[in-house]
């Protein structure tokens, strides 16, 4: 089912990347029609394109809103080929056979992370691109849809080597693409409505609730509104309690920025232990090892399906809640010979994006933290510059400190927590706590690293951490005294990276 391209339709926001495009179909002899922009792009390269408005005999209107939306675009890319009905109609409506879509649809994201006016974000949602995009992969038995820039030069390459035609395998594997693009900007358009909606969405929310033993402490009464079921699946335990509900919510905004195998330890919502690994049960066996003593009682959170041996292992501990995306049947067999644990499968559910609390006599918002720097926003600002594996221990260091009550510091090394201080009320009693509890469990912090929530008002803070073995730190820099922290580094000879995001959480 090899198929010749003869007619394309190409409709890009971006242009870049297109020019080697063009002239691959050029050479081949295949008839071009485009869009305004992109058509004159295709004409200035001297190449011949058929305007999409000769096509329809229809002006692009609305100010662009209406260009390709037009059953004589749609039909030919629609049409099954070889297949009576539509053949004939193609033939009775003049409309050519569009056997290749090539689309790079309005950025909506970038527009949006732009904080543009949210009349231009709503011009940014593309609507006949994303036709094109969906039309041409449900017609993939015939059709090629490339609905990327980042698969021109695959494109190119298939036509090159097959003199212009392309294999139905191929065409599958694009509109698998197309798919994902596809869903993934609308996705995007949902996030953003549903941030800009955020109240309505919790009064829904309030519509179902559930009265909870009660609050934070047993003389105080406590609901809970939402719906807990979507969230989790229970196999196991009691109903959640007011402070399980608290830790749980910590636990999951706190999981959810780790990809690798990865198990988290909970006390009043901050880390008492966690690692990445390989795998699950040696992620648990050095999340335990971090704070023994504390994980006692502890909600536990992984990322990564819980088997019988993890099971096992974390049976031996007793815990309130464990929660996961999965459980093997053996798995669960073992963690229900204890009583008064609750076991819950985590569900996929899109969070709000948004957070509120009461407060004087009012309630204040905020947009979640969703930031988390990657490696391309740590600036190394000492003269030694943190090894790569410095780097990917401090990478995680941040990702535990942002889900840390304030202050706070924490010491990382291969993937695992050593030690944290949290909650103290100076940033310096909070680094004493780190190194006095990592000594306490036995850690060696020879090589390890430490991250900040917050800038560093004085160089007291490095100074300590290299006495203790720190070798690299990371924290947000913006302090009138970092001058003053560098030169601590500098002099103690450890690397320092600055990432210019605070993560308070108070
Ligand atoms: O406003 S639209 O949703 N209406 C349309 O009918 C339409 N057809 C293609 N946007 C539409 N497009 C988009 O125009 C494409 O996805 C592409 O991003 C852009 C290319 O326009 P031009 O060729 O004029 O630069």
């Amino acid at each position: 089912q090899s198929v010749q391209i003869k007619n394309a339709l190409i409709s890009v926001y971006y242009k870049d990347n297109l020019e080697p495009i063009i002239h691959e179909l050029n050479r081949l002899g295949v008839n071009i029609y485009s869009t305004g922009g992109t058509e004159t792009f295709i004409r200035n390269l001297g190449v011949d394109v058929i305007a999409v408005e000769d096509l329809t005999s229809y002006p692009s209107i609305l100010g662009g809103r209406v260009k390709t939306l037009h059953p004589k675009v749609f039909g030919g890319i629609l049409a099954r080929r070889n297949f009576e009905g539509d053949e004939q109609q193609l033939a009775q409506y003049e409309i050519p056979e569009i056997d290749l879509v090539i689309v790079d649809l309005y950025p909506f994201e970038e527009t949006v992370k732009s904080n543009a006016e949210e009349a231009e974000i709503i011009e940014k949602i593309d609507i006949g691109g994303i036709s094109l995009i969906r039309a041409a992969a449900k017609n993939f038995k015939d059709v090629v849809i490339v609905a990327s820039k980042q698969d021109y030069s695959e494109l190119e390459n298939i036509l090159k080597a097959q003199n212009g035609a392309t294999t139905i395998d191929q065409r599958r594997a694009f509109a698998n693409k197309a798919f994902n693009i596809s869903s993934h900007y609308d996705t995007a358009i949902f996030q953003y409505f549903n941030q800009e909606e955020q109240l309505p969405v919790f009064k829904e929310s309030i519509q179902t609730s559930q009265v909870l033993r009660y609050g934070e402490n047993p003389h105080q009464k406590g609901v809970f509104y939402g719906d807990l079921d979507a969230m989790f699946t229970k196999l196991h335990g009691k109903e959640l309690s007011y402070n399980n509900l608290v830790d749980v919510d910590a636990a999951v905004a706190l999981i959810d920025e780790f990809t690798e195998p990865t198990i988290a330890i909970l006390k009043h919502t901050n880390a008492c232990g966690i690692a990445s690994r390989n795998f699950i049960k040696e992620a648990w066996i050095d999340a335990l090892a971090c704070d023994p003593v504390s994980a006692f009682g502890g909600v536990i959170i992984a990322n990564d399906e819980i088997d019988a041996e993890t099971a096992t292992e974390i049976s031996k501990i007793f815990y309130e809640v464990l929660i996961a995306p999965a459980f093997t049947d053996e798995a669960v067999a073992i963690l229900k010979e204890k009583k008064n644990r609750i076991i819950l499968v985590r569900q996929q559910v899109l969070l709000p994006a948004k957070q509120f609390k009461t407060l004087l006599n009012g309630v204040i918002e905020q947009d979640k933290d969703a930031t988390i720097e990657g490696p391309e926003l740590m600036t190394a600002v000492t003269n030694r510059k943190p090894t790569e594996h410095e780097m990917k221990d401090l990478f995680f260091a941040n990702k535990v400190v942002k889900h840390t009550k304030s202050n706070t510091i924490v010491f990382a090394k291969n993937n695992q927590l050593m030690s944290s201080g949290v909650g103290q009320t100076s940033r310096v009693d909070s680094l004493k706590q780190a190194v006095i509890k990592a000594h306490s469990f036995g850690f060696d912090l020879n090589g390890a690293v430490m991250a900040s929530d917050a800038f560093f008002p004085f160089p007291d803070c490095v100074e300590l951490a290299a006495e203790a073995g720190i070798t690299a730190v990371l924290q947000p820099g913006g302090s009138i005294n970092d001058k003053l922290s560098v030169a601590m580094c500098d002099e103690k000879n450890i690397s320092m990276v600055t990432t210019g995001i605070r993560h308070f959480k108070h």
